[in-house]
């Protein structure tokens, strides 16, 4: 079996006014898909983040990887990491270096190799991970501040969401749709106080549900430590309060709940730092940049080690990922919390014909080979003529939210 084509597609779908600690969602997220096509009728998929840069690099490994056996994963690494070297550039995340942007490049392809592997041999994703842990993989209720829609356009079917009551609509209106089990809320917009009564009133109108606030690192030690001690009983855990390893783990010595992050642990090299100062309790997984699927696996068996919980990180995507995630899910021993996903922001935009669907709160795991999804050619063509016209290249919610604010930084902490 070899790889005898290599297609990467870029696409947009249209995103609600999300409001985070760096600003605000454009009306346009990117995305990238991956089809590996071994000739035969087989085609793996990936997906992967859509920003130039990035983008210029998958397509550099994408042509780099003819020929290539897709169960041959050591060499895929090696081609992409070849393909990449000398090329790597600070990205928003703060990942950077060789290593980060290897890892990130080779995600897509590990996850559509990955595919390609388990079709061929009419198994799903998961059996390829060391099989199946899990019926179901759970996933929490993710909640955002946001306005009522873009200043340029008509309201959004969301509604806004700009205090503790439009939150707690927020919740609901999550809740019933697709039965989540546990809520999270992205916090960092407004002041903590204000974050902490949106908090007691979930609490208050979900008193069974286990609750996140994730500010992004809007917080300093100091603030961190207060509003732990505010939302301590109320939080299963407090995601990426405060920036850095050094100041997570102050804040980790006085808090009563466990500190999850996808923010100061996103690389191997950062684990001996983060697990020996006690800096987190939870690390969210993810595997477009920890370098695919059994990379994460490999965090996950880690974590495990140390005492860590996992979850999982998302970004705005679509159904190839949202797979992926089920398909890893499926497979970890430890993961102990539900998953983040963007997907109801996004739901009926697919690129695949039939989304995996979120009910009472999870995913059932797909048994049919593969990933268990199967691309929308026509959706992709649409998509990616939203790209051609969108004119968004790299997401940038500060510069958008600047747009409106001029006056608006993006200050980490913030308070
Ligand atoms: O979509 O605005 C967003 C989130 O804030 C995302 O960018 C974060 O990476 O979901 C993420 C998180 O948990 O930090
Ligand atoms: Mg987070």
């Amino acid at each position: 079996m070899r790889i005898v084509d290599a297609v990467v597609t870029p696409i947009a779908f249209p995103d609600p006014p999300l409001l985070n600690s760096a600003g605000v969602h454009e009306p346009w997220a990117l995305r990238t898909i991956v089809e590996l096509s071994c000739g035969d009728g087989l085609i793996g998929l990936g997906e992967t983040y859509g920003d130039a840069p990035h983008l210029e690099l998958v397509r550099k490994a994408a042509v780099a990887l003819a020929g290539a056996d897709p169960f041959d994963l050591t060499a895929i690494r090696r081609t992409v990491t070849v393909a990449v070297a000398g090329q790597d550039a600070a990205d928003r995340h703060g990942l950077t270096g060789l290593p980060d942007t290897v890892a990130k490049v080779f995600a897509p392809f590990e996850v559509a190799c990955l595919d390609l592997q388990a079709r061929s041999i009419g198994r799903p994703v998961y059996a390829l991970l060391g099989g199946r842990c899990r019926d179901s993989v759970a996933f929490s209720a993710y909640l955002f501040y946001k306005w009522a829609g873009h200043p340029s356009a008509p309201p959004d079917a969301f509604g806004p969401a700009l205090d503790p009551d439009g939150i707690v609509a927020q919740a609901r209106m999550l809740v019933d749709r697709y039965g989540f089990r546990s809520i999270k809320l992205k916090g960092g917009v407004f002041e903590p106080g204000a974050e902490v009564e949106a908090i007691q009133a979930l609490r208050t109108a979900f008193p069974e549900h286990p609750l996140r606030l994730d500010p992004n690192c809007a917080w300093s030690v100091a603030t961190s430590h207060s509003v732990a001690a505010s939302t301590a009983g109320l939080l299963e855990y407090l995601e990426d309060p405060t920036p850095g390893i050094e100041g997570m783990a102050e804040v980790a010595r006085e808090a009563a709940m466990p500190l999850a992050t996808n923010m100061c642990v996103v690389r191997f090299a950062d684990i001996r730092p983060a697990f020996t100062q006690g800096a987190v309790g939870v690390v969210l997984a993810d595997h477009h940049y920890w370098g695919g699927l059994r990379a994460s696996a490999d965090l996950a068996r880690i974590c495990d080690t140390w005492g860590v919980g996992v979850s999982m990180h998302s970004n705005s995507h679509l159904g190839i990922s949202l797979a992926a995630m089920v398909q890893l899910g499926a497979a970890l021993p430890n993961l102990t919390y539900a998953a983040d996903t963007h997907t109801p922001w996004q739901d009926g935009l697919d690129v695949v014909t039939a989304p995996l669907p979120i009910v009472d709160g999870a995913v059932a795991v797909p048994d049919g080979p593969g990933l268990g999804v199967e691309l929308d050619r026509d959706t992709l063509a649409r998509l990616h003529e939203n790209y051609l016209r969108c004119g968004v290249r790299v997401r940038d919610d500060t510069a958008y939210m600047r747009t409106f604010d001029p006056a608006f930084r993006k200050l980490r902490p913030r308070w």
